[in-house]
């Protein structure tokens, strides 16, 4: 690697990005003292962390399954207070690797990238910059997160409300008062979840506008205590090479016994267990075929569906909490703290959008309409928009991708991401996706998959520089087949019938009203193995010059 001769480019490689991933990346690049450097819109590091700053948001990974295992100085030093960490420390803890390794002298802030263009003649990328500055690369590499376009609904009257109002994504960052405010939630994923439970008892008034319910699980979050935090760092090795082992790379791995051979208390004790277990457990440490068979889900989805009613005061309300057009865990599980038990407060309200539409946004709030003729005005001074996100390709087509012979990337994915193992694109060349669409880092607890797809990918630079390669490309038939065989997988789960981002849902982006195949559900282990074969055979499926 050579930028720093004449007619160079201005740097070898370009990461974008400077969340847990591209952090990651750049510390690996830094040790091989490659000339690199990262461009992030946000004005510090951290990425999701940097940016979701909305009430109540917390892991629902363990907090020491989330941070980075590649150093022990690193894991020696650091404490976490509780067993899912809230957004702060997280951000804390992500600004502390910055300055631990020191990284950020290589970071831009403030930088948003508008357009990538390849350029065939010179092999290099041109990276241009809302602010008008353009830089150049040979490779160019991608951390823009999964969950980093967020979408708002296209009401009428939104920019005529008079009160605050964001998306979660963009709250703000100074501290809101929330005391005796009446506020509005719109949408109950995840997030949606995490901000009503944690406003309920804070707000003066709290409705929320709920379009289609989700099955929740208690999170059972507690604090660690120093003795606590002794034992989970002996435990260290363990903790990671447990997540090693699962397939979304979390504490909680499938239980395989095949659910009919249960006996019924058998499985119901089994079910309590996990009901008051913390984190994901409920969800993947589950029986296998309860996320893969009908049967299965159903009587799951009608255990869950029991604990609701037992949570929620009101008969009819609690009905109106239990999704009926999809069982538990066939879309992303959002893990609450007395998030049903907000329900039973005088002061929170359920606004249920099928029975009520939205209208619109007024200056004071939202109309709502029926039923029959009728007309409702609810007046609010914050309305809290926890609508989700243009999940794992919203981030790429925001920018412009041009590739070789003026190739658009958003051209090329306009039905659903085709790459080769998530890692890379045929016609783009030097572009290194990092957990990017179909990389099997995104069905995962995301730091043990970049981790892995970061670690790859350096090797890959160290190969490239070894080798003098000025020029590579992921070839158009391992492409074809890695895209037919993620669709394939797909086939096996119930997930393959959400509406959700798993399948690339969303309601407010053109197009996106159907299914796109974005995540592989080969799980983290097999997708490693992929990973190190490629590596190991020499890189046969991509073209090296
Ligand atoms: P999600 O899970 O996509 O949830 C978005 C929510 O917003 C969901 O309840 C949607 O209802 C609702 N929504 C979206 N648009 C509208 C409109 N136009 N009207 C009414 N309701 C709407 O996003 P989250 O941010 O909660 O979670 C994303 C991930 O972040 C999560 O999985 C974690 O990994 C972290 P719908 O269900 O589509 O009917």
């Amino acid at each position: 690697m050579n930028a720093n001769q004449d007619s160079s480019p201005d740097h070898d490689v370009i990461i974008i990005g400077a969340g847990v991933c591209g952090i990651y990346q750049l510390h690996r690049l830094l040790e091989l003292d490659v000339d690199v450097t990262v461009l992030e819109a946000g004005d510090g590091p951290g990425g999701t962390w940097y940016w979701n700053r909305y009430p109540g948001c917390r892991f629902d990974s363990e907090s020491y399954s989330y941070g980075y295992s590649f150093s022990k100085e690193l894991l020696d030093e650091w404490d976490w207070s509780e067993h899912f960490a809230g957004q702060p420390e997280t951000l804390r803890y992500l600004e502390h690797v910055v300055d631990r390794f020191d990284l950020e002298g290589h970071m831009q802030f403030g930088c948003k990238v508008d357009r990538c263009t390849w350029d065939e003649p010179s092999l290099t990328w041109t990276i241009d910059l809302h602010d008008g500055r353009s830089l150049t690369c040979r490779f160019l590499m991608t951390a823009i997160g999964l969950l980093s376009a967020p979408t708002m609904p296209s009401f009428e009257g939104m920019d005529t409300f008079e009160g605050l109002s964001f998306h979660t994504y963009f709250a703000p960052q100074e501290p809101v008062d929330y005391d005796g405010k009446r506020v509005a939630v719109i949408g109950t994923g995840a997030t949606g979840v995490q901000v009503i439970a944690e406003l309920a008892d804070k707000v003066g008034e709290l409705e929320v506008f709920q379009r289609r319910p989700n099955w929740c699980a208690p999170l059972h979050n507690s604090k660690i205590t120093p003795d606590d935090m002794a034992e989970i760092r002996d435990g260290y090795d363990e903790i990671f090479a447990r997540c090693a082992k699962t397939p979304g790379g979390f504490l909680h791995g499938p239980d395989r016994r095949i659910l009919a051979e249960v006996p019924v208390e058998d499985r119901h004790q089994f079910w309590e267990e996990l009901y008051n277990s913390p984190g994901f457990g409920i969800w993947l440490g589950n029986f296998r075929d309860v996320l893969m068979d009908e049967e299965a889900n159903a009587e799951f989805s009608e255990f869950v569906a029991n604990k609701i009613r037992e949570r929620i005061d009101d008969p009819a309300l609690a009905e109106k909490m239990i999704p009926t057009d999809h069982g538990f865990g066939v879309q992303r599980v959002p893990m609450e703290t007395h998030y049903y038990e907000a329900y039973n407060r005088d002061n929170v309200h359920l606004v249920d959008l099928n029975e009520t539409p939205l209208e619109r946004v007024t200056p004071k709030g939202i109309l709502t309409s029926g039923p029959g003729s009728e007309t409702t005005e609810h007046e609010f001074d914050i309305i809290i928009y926890a609508t989700g996100f243009d999940a794992i390709t919203g981030a790429f087509d925001r920018i412009d991708f041009v590739g070789a012979d003026g190739m658009k990337l958003s051209d090329k994915w306009a039905d659903s991401p085709v790459t080769y193992l998530g890692v890379q694109i045929h016609g783009f060349p030097n572009l290194f996706t990092l957990a990017g669409p179909t990389a099997g880092s995104n069905s995962t607890n995301f730091p043990r998959g970049i981790e892995a797809g970061v670690d790859w990918a350096t090797e890959l630079v160290k190969h490239i520089a070894a080798n003098g390669i000025t020029r590579v490309e992921a070839k158009a038939e391992p492409e074809a087949q890695w895209t037919r065989h993620v669709k394939d997988l797909y086939g096996m789960l119930l997930l393959r019938k959400a509406k959700s981002w798993f399948t690339g849902y969303n309601s407010n982006v053109d197009g996106h009203d159907r299914t796109r195949y974005l995540i592989y559900n080969g799980g983290a282990p097999k997708y490693r193995e992929l990973l190190a074969d490629e590596s190991e055979a020499g890189y046969p499926n991509f073209e090296m010059s």
